[in-house]
């Protein structure tokens, strides 16, 4: 009997600024109701999905921060799209900014299953940008500034069938986000983005904004033979273009469903998890291929040794 999982990525378009939750978690809604109906049994929603996309702006007092925060998970107004999916029976991924009890800030995303109990929590460990306010820039990355560097590593929770993962938008273009989940047999890495076209440290870069996207998932999927889904907070929010690209990628790398749209919009893929194994077994059959000895480097230095002149 294959295990087949139909999965569901689910694009937002923009958030503004002065959008409600309550009015973000009925936009979660309609598309959970989408994708139901199309026969989804998993949704993912992208990154900080509850609100617009605020490390774009230095704010300097810490309440104006604080208040794009969960204090919990789920408050009262994103409580409607639990009762929902428990309604609907559908297992959903959701991304948001946590404000731990003890007063720790993180870029978090969960996996609930199909009651509406979370199953799974994952905290970004890639934090791009800066953390000083640097006007210079036509728009702020304060990532580095308003959350910690995740702290639970990148597990695989045994959920829905499968051996499922995630990650958050910057970790995924790292191959060491993908390789730890892969040498736990992940079959499903969810991940949700906020990519801004214009990138003001290598502009020069910006035209390769969605072609990046797509390489590095494709990769991960393909180097450690799991199926990957990359889901967009897209268009323009708040003059920031956020590129698109939401997709489902096979283990072979393929791109086997993407949007078209910069807007809300569902896409729906049966993905046979034991698929996985027609690349985990074979090319990528770690247990008899790897060569963990030569690479000591990996985990033993942060930044590139290049050479005796050069110190960092
Ligand atoms: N939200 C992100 O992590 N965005 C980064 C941008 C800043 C490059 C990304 O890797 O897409």
């Amino acid at each position: 009997m294959p295990r087949t999982l139909t999965l569901a990525a689910a694009q937002m378009g923009p958030i503004a600024r002065d959008e409600s939750r309550s009015s973000a978690v009925q936009r979660l809604c309609a598309l959970m109701r989408e994708a139901k109906q199309r026969g989804a049994e998993l949704v993912v929603f992208p990154e900080l999905a509850l609100t617009t996309f605020f490390p774009r702006w230095y704010f300097p007092d810490q309440a104006d921060v604080d208040a794009f925060f969960e204090r919990r998970m789920p408050g009262p107004e994103v409580q409607p799209l639990f009762d929902l999916a428990r309604d609907l029976g559908l297992a959903f991924c959701l991304g948001y900014a946590e404000l731990t009890p003890d007063g720790h800030h993180f870029n978090t995303s969960v996996l609930v299953d199909p009651s509406g109990d979370i199953v799974g929590k994952y905290r970004k460990v890639h934090l791009p940008g800066h953390s000083e306010h640097e006007p210079w820039r036509a728009f702020q990355h304060l990532e580095k500034r308003y959350f910690e560097t995740g702290d639970l590593g990148f597990p695989v929770f045994e959920a829905l069938n499968g051996r499922l993962g995630m990650c958050i938008c910057n970790d995924r273009r790292w191959p060491e986000t993908f390789r730890v989940m892969g040498l736990q047999g992940v079959e499903l890495v969810m991940l949700g983005y906020n990519t801004p076209l214009h990138y003001p440290p290598a502009p020069e870069h910006d035209h390769l904004q969605d072609f990046h996207n797509h390489l590095v998932m494709q990769a991960g999927a393909y180097q450690n033979g799991t199926w990957v889904v990359g889901v967009a907070k897209a268009g323009r929010e708040e003059d920031c273009d956020l590129i698109g690209g939401t997709c489902i990628i096979a283990p072979t790398g393929e791109i086997v469903a993407q949007c078209r749209t910069l807007d809300d919009e569902i896409i729906v893929q049966d993905c046979d998890l034991d698929r996985c194994r027609e690349i985990q077994d074979n090319i990528f059959d770690f247990a008899r291929h790897r060569e963990p000895g030569s690479y000591g480097l990996i985990t033993a230095t942060k930044g590139a040794r290049r050479g005796p002149n050069e110190t960092s």
